[in-house]
């Protein structure tokens, strides 16, 4: 496989290789070093970004002298490795004080200071120059039906989220935020699980112009939903702001794999997508290619640079193939013979009226419904030609 190139825009969460194994069931296994440290090695897999919590740079509780002392050696380490910090997110998740979450928390008083920490770290993306601000809401939501006035829950939200879009527009920031939906873990459930229900709560903010989504593989899959179709509803809505690739094999909890061990027939279509686009055209992703995995608990540090690779590799392969994969003639024809071009045509014609369809007998009253029943859609034979290219 090709060398990684700042091109490709592959970017890693500083918390994914720095995550020192220490897990529900178990003590850490690998040494916690310096933030600044796997800085230079993650440059030499190939990242050409780096992003990071607040916390996973700056201890929570940390005074404001040392934490800018922290913050200036940090930024000072990623341009000598010659990373971007293309996206910043706030850590509202792991100090007790958020145990019922940042923005949604029945103490007003946790909401205050969840806002006032958000709203702090929006300046430092914004002097970062990062271009995208990730929520992920991991302690917003319940255990419990009973503890929640779920009304009151998703206005507090959208009143927190409103609050931040609204003081990015305000200071004039080259910011957007994007929401990134799960299912569950560590709450029993999650407020905005999956793709869709974040792009429902979107269109009812006020600032939702610069919010959109960090849609998450595992994620998706933790819900049993197909992630290639969450970034496409999210691309087509045109709220695909970032996203967080890694790898999950099945329902269970959130696994963090490398990109590609999960599905990976999944993988390939989703880097299909992203390479490559929609068959007929529409919007793209043109964003940072980021990954958010975890090293397994079993690696030492060797297997962390080994996966970290890994999950590059695996997106240069299945880049690699699914470039070949729509430059087979083969596949042009597979699509014509499976009708994704005639998907692409609107069902009414140009000018065309419901009255007028409605007086077309052939819609309908001479429409031979068993025959249309009985017709070849020949997507199996596309489905393996995909195939072929992936194992071939
Ligand atoms: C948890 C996650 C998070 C988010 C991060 C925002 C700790 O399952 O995926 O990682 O990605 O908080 O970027
Ligand atoms: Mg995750
Ligand atoms: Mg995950
Ligand atoms: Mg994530």
């Amino acid at each position: 496989v090709r060398a990684a190139t700042p091109e490709d825009k592959f970017s890693f969460g500083l918390w994914t290789v720095a995550w020192a194994g220490k897990d529900q069931f178990g003590d850490p296994t690998r040494a916690e070093l310096d933030p600044w440290a796997y800085l230079g090695p993650l440059a030499e897999a190939g990242a050409w970004g780096v992003t990071f919590h607040d916390d996973d740079v700056v201890p929570f509780g940390t005074s404001d002298a040392e934490r800018e002392r922290i913050l200036e050696r940090f930024k000072k380490a990623a341009d000598e490795a010659g990373l971007v910090i293309e996206m910043v997110t706030t850590n509202t998740f792991s100090h007790p004080v958020f145990k019922d979450g940042g923005f949604t928390a029945n103490d007003r008083s946790v909401r205050r200071f969840g806002l006032r920490k958000v709203i702090r770290n929006v300046d430092l993306a914004a002097s970062l120059g990062a271009s995208t601000f990730v929520m992920w809401g991991g302690r917003e939501g319940a255990e419990y039906d009973g503890s929640k006035d779920v009304n009151a829950s998703l206005d507090r939200y959208r009143e927190g989220i409103d609050t931040v879009a609204g003081y990015i527009k305000e200071k004039g920031y080259d910011l957007r935020i994007a929401l990134e939906p799960k299912p569950n873990e560590p709450r029993g459930d999650i407020f905005l699980p999956t793709v869709g229900h974040a792009l429902g709560f979107i269109a009812e903010l006020e600032h939702g112009d610069i919010v959109g989504l960090n849609p998450e593989t595992g994620h998706e899959q933790m819900a049993g939903l197909n992630y290639t179709h969450g970034l496409a509803q999210a691309l087509w809505a045109e709220k695909l702001f970032h996203i967080d690739l890694n790898g999950q094999r099945s329902i269970k909890y959130d696994q963090d794999l490398v990109f590609g061990h999960g599905d990976l027939l999944s993988a390939f279509f989703t880097v299909d997508l992203v390479e490559n686009g929609f068959p007929n055209g529409g919007p793209r992703y043109t964003g940072p290619r980021h990954f958010d995995y975890k090293p397994s608990r079993t690696e030492n540090f060797d297997g962390v640079w080994a996966s970290a690779k890994a999950n590059i590799d695996t997106y240069l392969l299945l880049a690699e193939k699914a470039k070949a994969y729509r430059e087979d003639p083969r596949t042009q024809a597979a699509f014509e013979a499976a009708g994704i071009f005639e998907a692409a045509k609107p069902t009414l014609a140009e000018g065309e009226t419901l009255a007028d369809l409605l007086a077309d007998r052939s819609a309908f009253e001479d429409f031979d419904a068993d025959a249309a029943g009985a017709r070849e859609t020949n997507y199996v034979a596309l489905n393996q030609l995909a195939l072929e290219h992936l194992i071939g």
